[in-house]
């Protein structure tokens, strides 16, 4: 792909937008860029931009970025329906995400991940194991550090690995993982992508373009995903974590088993595994089938595993008051992440849960809520949609504002419960995203502390 004097059109502005257009200049392209927010919004970027070696465009939120464009670069944000690339297809102009952009530049074998929840986890895990095991390794995608970043510079790792977000995944139709990971799918991003099925195939792509001499690892107790084992060009292994499997790996009484096609068997205590719940074990297999797949040791694999604490936001244990415990799971952007934060406790739970809908399918919590939650305190622009749906089943309240209720949650809390986070929605309505909004929490249960 020769970009040299091409034209490309970049929408958005965010963290991929400034890297993809940092690439497109080192390449001799012309750039032109647009965004939704207002140029005088866009702070130093406006200057970053303008002091590329490129010919750049700034063009209105419109149609006229698509002027003379040889391809189109949308943030993973923007939305398919966007009219503007509504309009790139009309004139056959192609669309390529930033991910598929990068992908055409790599030269280190991709390793991605993707699936509704855990990856980031599954991400940072196999990135820590590599490190471990002496291979250099370049860990970025929906997790923070663009791709495109990485194929600017002199593409040193032995591997790249990335997390996959299902928006990366649009526009990506000749990605070509030598591993890829589909660790569950359930229902989100319904509003981006229109439908469940059609978010169901875009993370099903993922393995679209591997071979025989590739891997795909798959989770072998969700039906969506186990229904692609041996129905793909690439070998596949599968995880689990409720019977055996005769490739990959799964959950013994007291151990995880690695079971290879050869018919050897690897075992890995459980002992090494410091994060709560089931769905942490599935993270960990498909973690270890992965680096045992790069050639790690089972001896790097298990110290890398036993040294690992988990990712920020997710599950994370917040605080402590009058023996009520506090946990953040801000991360838990929807409704398959809340189904697992709830399965991690056996104490009663004050549940937290509200924010910016994505449509949700709320209805499919009522078990686990019915099961293990004491109270259901609603809260953000969703509280009142989700009340109408789930508000019967167990005591609930709605209440405007997280911070309202936490300080409710404190208040009615008795000692051995559980305070936890899992919103279930965007943050986007309070604010800026789900990192903040995690960071307030947890502020917020350092004040209760110290009362
Ligand atoms: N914008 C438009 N038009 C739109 C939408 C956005 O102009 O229709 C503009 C915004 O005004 C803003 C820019 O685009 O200036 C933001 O772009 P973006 O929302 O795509 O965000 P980036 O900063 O590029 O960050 C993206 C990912 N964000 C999203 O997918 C929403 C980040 O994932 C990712 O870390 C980053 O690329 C690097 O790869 C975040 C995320 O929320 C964590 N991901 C979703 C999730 O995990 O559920 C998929």
């Amino acid at each position: 792909m020769d970009l040299r004097d091409k034209k490309v059109a970049v929408i958005g502005i965010g963290k991929t937008g400034r890297a993809t257009a940092h690439f497109l200049a080192a390449q001799g392209a012309r750039i032109a860029v647009t965004d939704e927010k207002p140029t005088a919004a866009w702070g130093e970027t406006l200057d970053e931009l303008r002091h590329l070696p490129a010919e750049l465009t700034l063009c209105p939120y419109g149609p006229e970025v698509l002027a003379d464009a040889a391809w189109v670069v949308p943030s993973p944000g923007v939305y398919p329906a966007n009219p503007i690339l509504q309009e790139a297809i009309r004139r056959k102009i192609p669309i390529l995400s930033e991910l598929e952009l990068a992908a055409r530049f790599l030269s280190t074998p991709l390793l991605a991940i993707t699936g509704t929840n855990g990856k980031t986890t599954v991400t940072t895990l196999i990135g820590e194991i590599l490190r471990r095991s002496g291979k250099k390794v370049f860990v970025g995608g929906n997790i923070g550090a663009p791709l495109i970043g990485y194929v600017s510079g002199p593409q040193e790792a032995d591997w790249v690995v990335v997390e996959v977000s299902s928006f990366q995944l649009q526009w990506a139709e000749t990605l070509h993982p030598r591993i890829a990971l589909l660790l569950n799918v359930t229902s989100d991003h319904v509003d981006y992508h229109g439908s469940f099925n059609a978010y169901r195939r875009i993370k099903e792509s993922i393995f679209s373009q591997q071979t025989a001499s590739d891997l795909a690892i798959l989770n072998a107790d969700e039906p969506s995903t186990e229904a692609l084992i041996g129905r793909l060009a690439a070998r596949s292994e599968s995880f689990s974590s409720t019977r055996a499997v005769s490739r990959g790996m799964y959950l013994a009484k007291d151990r995880l088993v690695r079971a290879t096609a050869d018919g050897g068997r690897e075992e890995y205590p459980l002992e090494m595994i410091h994060l709560p719940g089931r769905h942490n074990m599935e993270n960990v297999m498909a973690a270890v089938m992965a680096a045992r797949d790069c050639g790690c040791s089972p001896a790097h694999i298990v110290d890398a595993v036993a040294a690992f604490r988990g990712i920020a936001h997710r599950i994370e244990f917040a605080g402590e008051k009058d023996g009520v415990r506090y946990y953040d799971d801000s991360k838990g952007t929807n409704v398959g992440a809340v189904m697992r934060a709830l399965q991690s406790f056996t104490e009663p739970i004050i549940l937290l849960l509200g924010g910016r809908d994505k449509e949700g399918d709320f209805e499919s919590l009522v078990p686990l809520i019915r099961e293990r939650v004491r109270e259901l305190l609603l809260f953000g622009e969703a509280r009142e949609k989700i009340s109408a749906r789930i508000g019967q089943v167990v005591p609930t309240r709605s209440i405007p504002t997280m911070k309202e209720a936490v300080a409710l949650a404190a208040e009615h809390a008795s000692p051995g419960e559980v305070v936890l986070l899992s919103p279930g929605c965007a943050s986007f309505d309070e604010f800026r995203d789900y990192k903040e909004r995690g960071r307030v929490f947890q502020e917020l249960v350092r004040t209760l502390e110290r009362r």
